[in-house]
């Protein structure tokens, strides 16, 4: 059995251990597959006052993360895991967008992966120049902190280890990975306030409810997300369904 290796510095753990204990994340530690240790920044200050952040050279607003605690915390990690290699991510806007497609890499990571959480206005440029093996954003818009992000990144590579969603929840793991969004689900009643469920899902015949599904996703892909389909993994199939669907629906191109 292997484990998928997290080190998360932040300056309140309490933002990120909450949901680390709950649910499927929870379950995953549990059993081994996921590692999650976070330590406190501040817990590597060495001043009486336990100063981690400043003023700006310069001037303007706001405060910058210092970088004697952060690199005294990076040397408190090689102490701790001698002649192991780290993978250092800062979450921050500046970063290459996070993807699925990351998410599967970083479920197959081998290496410590050290999450960086910035808070305040900024981090120190020296900390991301000497200790930031890659920047990584989750979306175009600015936080008060990496935490949220960094849970994020978490999450998402973890359902992706083996043994982690169960047999119940496995089947979700497929739906982004075509690069296609899901297609709709529904469970009992088989009619609620007059509303059915489509008559292929109680036929009980598998091979319909498959073709019926992917084409839902393709439909769904096409009038929500359509530049998804450009880059989506499409077989022969899917290509015919998709130009039926852009006939039915009259969508040109
Ligand atoms: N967006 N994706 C994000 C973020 C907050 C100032 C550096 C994001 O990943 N992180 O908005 N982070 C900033 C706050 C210091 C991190």
């Amino acid at each position: 059995m292997r484990t998928l290796n997290f080190e998360v510095l932040t300056l309140f753990p309490g933002l990120v251990e909450g949901p680390l204990n709950e649910s499927i994340l929870k379950r995953g530690r549990e059993k081994g597959l996921l590692n999650v240790t976070v330590r406190n920044i501040r817990d590597y200050t060495e001043d009486k006052h336990k100063t981690a952040d400043d003023s700006p050279y310069g001037g303007g607003a706001g405060m910058v993360l210092k970088p004697e605690p952060i690199f005294k915390a990076f040397e408190g990690l090689r102490a701790e895991y001698p002649g192991e290699e780290l993978l250092t991510i800062l979450l921050s806007p500046q970063g290459r967008l996070f993807h699925q497609k990351r998410a599967e890499e970083l479920s197959e990571e081998k290496k410590r992966i050290v999450l960086l959480c910035g808070h305040y206005e900024a981090i120190d440029e020296r900390v991301i120049d000497s200790l930031v093996d890659e920047e990584l954003s989750i979306g175009d818009y600015v936080l008060t902190g990496g935490e949220l992000a960094a849970l994020v990144v978490i999450d998402a590579a973890a359902r992706l280890l083996p043994g982690v969603l169960g047999d119940e929840e496995s089947a979700y793991r497929d739906s982004f990975g075509a690069g296609l969004l899901d297609h709709p689900h529904y469970t009992r009643p088989a009619e609620y306030r007059g509303m059915r469920v489509p008559d292929v899902l109680l036929s009980g015949n598998h091979a319909e409810i498959e073709k019926w599904r992917s084409r839902e996703a393709l439909k769904a892909t096409l009038l929500k997300r359509p530049e998804l389909l450009e880059t989506a993994d499409l077989t022969d199939e899917d290509r015919k369904m998709l130009a039926e669907l852009k006939n039915e629906l009259e969508i040109g191109s």
